[in-house]
């Protein structure tokens, strides 16, 4: 995925016409849409061929099985025209080569989320990310997710990764900023609500593109 303007756009809509609507409207403003369970349960995989004809599509669908149904899944998102997958690192190394195996065969891009950007986060996948994140660099994973909102730890997920890319959520309504992200180490900002609730969608997508400051919209 090319990195231009930094901002991914989180097009959690099940009304999947307003997510083509919004897409097509910030296309210029946005390096990819990320699609997660909502759109794709609402309207089927259809949907990512849809967004892939305006846009580079992600699959957020936190692939988190044993390594058969992840390839699986990954050949059917990739099928419909998307070109990369968020998978989940706690499942291990098996599991997290069989996308990146898939992923390779279909010229497509594998994130591992590293750490998550919720309350309580910090319960479970924190204390394993450091092994996730020397896994994901071993196994030639494009990428890592990791929180916007906690930018102490996405620092620290930074420093662990070394140069690996790091695609961050937890922008705006979760509380975080995605200038200060930057800054702690986040190539790329996810960004859902605070652009689809947002009355002028587009207007807040230009707000997020100076705060990360690569572009000048
Ligand atoms: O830790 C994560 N936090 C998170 O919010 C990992 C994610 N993949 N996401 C996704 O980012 C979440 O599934 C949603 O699609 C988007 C954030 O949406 P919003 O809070 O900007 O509306």
């Amino acid at each position: 995925m090319q990195k231009n303007t930094g901002l991914i756009f989180a097009a959690d809509l099940e009304n999947g016409r307003r997510a083509i609507n919004i897409t097509n409207e910030i296309s210029d403003l946005i390096d990819a849409v990320k699609v997660n369970y909502p759109i794709i349960l609402s309207n089927g995989l259809q949907i990512v061929e849809e967004l892939s004809r305006t846009k580079t599509v992600i699959a957020d669908l936190k692939i988190a099985d044993v390594p058969h149904i992840n390839r699986k899944i990954c050949r059917n998102v990739f099928e419909a025209g998307a070109s990369a997958v968020i998978c989940h690192g706690f499942t291990g190394k098996n599991s997290i080569e069989a996308c990146i195996e898939t992923a390779n065969q279909m010229y497509g891009d594998v994130y591992v989320v590293a750490e998550m950007s919720h309350p309580d986060a910090e319960r479970f996948i924190h204390h394993a990310s450091k092994e996730i994140i020397n896994i994901a660099s071993q196994l030639g994973a494009d990428g890592l997710i990791a929180p916007a909102n906690d930018p102490k730890r996405l620092q620290k997920v930074r420093k662990q990764s070394k140069n690996m890319r790091i695609l961050s959520p937890g922008v705006g309504v979760q509380g975080g900023g995605a200038k200060t992200a930057i800054q702690a180490g986040a190539d790329q900002i996810i960004v859902g609500r605070s652009i689809y609730d947002h009355r002028e969608p587009r207007q807040a997508a230009e707000k997020i593109v100076q705060d990360i400051g690569y572009t000048n919209p």
